[in-house]
């Protein structure tokens, strides 16, 4: 059977960042407690942005009050946010990346996901690279995690830090992913871990073994469907670069795997049916059709049509929809399946 290609993913996600910054171009704060965050002048409002890895041994952390900060200890150092210089410092991180390869996505101001699937060196070196590279053009250190998808790079990157670089496989996520607590999940705020421990629910190992049916009752069909996906290190969000053309996609879980034909077709063709409807809302035509599909261990194929122009005509998306299917192999069960027009242009 044809298996696809496994991905690679990196998260950098650079230490301490804020502080960072100020330590470079301060060097006397070094091996000090330093607080970044509003104007610096801890007796008025305002929260932490961040703490170095000295002041964060007293507690303190982003989002505290600096009134409170300053009762953990008042000794620290407390300066004021300096986007500018952070944004600079941004700026020349991401370049850094930029020369490995242009598939980077801007994650945040001190993080960012790369695919590097197809580079020819090996993610270690590539890593080593990256970081060396950071290092020589704004001084700092970054933390970086390669998982097989971003949600288990994000993961590996805040387990070893700072500097540090981790390695997470689909085999490793019950050894390493499913004792984590919840909240370690990207998606998992403080009210859905509220909930979840309301139940019982405090690993993600714990939350993997509930059924994807309690999960939906929980949580409403789009949300329980990706804790679930989630808990068991599954995410096919492809890393998006800024000049990518957004998608438009449907997909859908069947309620029990299938193995009949005739559902998976009729399924298809509705999704193909629905993907028209929202292109037509959206007032655009696609170029590419690709469907998904996901069987019941979880082994997940995607194949992708692209036609000689654009079109938005239902019946010329469905039946490339039906030529990517006739390419797979379906010797399984079926448990989801999707359709997704790309290559798009508006009207
Ligand atoms: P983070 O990457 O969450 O934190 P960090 O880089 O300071 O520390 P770590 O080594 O654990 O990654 O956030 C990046 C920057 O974003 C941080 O330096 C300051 C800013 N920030 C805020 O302004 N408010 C917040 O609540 C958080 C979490 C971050
Ligand atoms: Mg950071």
């Amino acid at each position: 059977m044809n298996q696809p290609p496994g991905r690679t993913i990196f998260h950098i996600d650079m230490d301490a960042f804020f502080a960072a910054v100020e330590e470079k171009r301060n060097p006397s704060l070094a091996g000090r407690p330093v607080v970044i965050g509003g104007s610096g002048d801890p007796s008025k409002r305002g929260v932490v942005s961040t703490a170095n890895y000295e002041a964060r041994k007293y507690g303190i952390h982003s989002a505290m009050p600096l009134r409170v900060a300053f009762k953990l200890c008042p000794r620290a150092i407390f300066l004021p946010v300096d986007y500018e210089a952070y944004s600079e410092a941004s700026r020349k991180f991401k370049s850094v990346l930029l020369s490995l390869t242009a598939l980077m996505e801007n994650a945040g101001i001190d993080e960012a996901f790369l695919d590097v699937t197809h580079l020819l060196e090996s993610p270690e070196s590539a890593a080593e690279k990256i970081k060396a590279g950071i290092k020589e053009k704004t001084g700092l250190t970054c933390s970086i995690g390669i998982a097989p998808n971003k949600l288990l790079a994000k993961i590996a990157s805040d387990m070893l830090k700072p500097d540090g670089l981790t390695i997470i496989n689909e085999n490793d996520i019950e050894e390493k992913i499913w004792p984590l607590p919840i909240r370690k999940l990207y998606g998992v705020g403080p009210k859905t871990e509220e909930h979840l421990k309301g139940i019982g629910i405090h690993t993600i190992g714990q939350l993997a073994a509930l059924p994807r049916e309690t999960l939906i009752e929980h949580f409403g069909e789009s949300y329980g469907q990706y804790l679930c996906d989630a808990s068991h290190g599954i995410d096919e969000s492809p890393v998006i670069t800024h000049w990518e053309p957004k998608s438009i996609s449907r997909e859908t879980t069947f309620q029990e795997d299938v193995k009949n034909w005739q559902v998976i077709a009729k399924t298809l063709a509705a999704l193909a049916k629905q993907v028209v409807a929202d292109m037509r809302d959206d007032g655009c035509k696609a170029k590419t059709v690709s469907i998904k599909i996901r069987f019941s261990d979880f082994q997940t194929l995607t194949r992708a049509k692209t036609l000689t122009g654009h079109t938005d005509s239902e019946e010329e998306i469905r039946k490339t929809a039906f030529a990517c299917l006739k390419r797979v192999n379906i010797e399984k069960r079926v448990r989801l399946i999707g359709v997704r027009a790309t290559n798009l242009k508006k009207n």
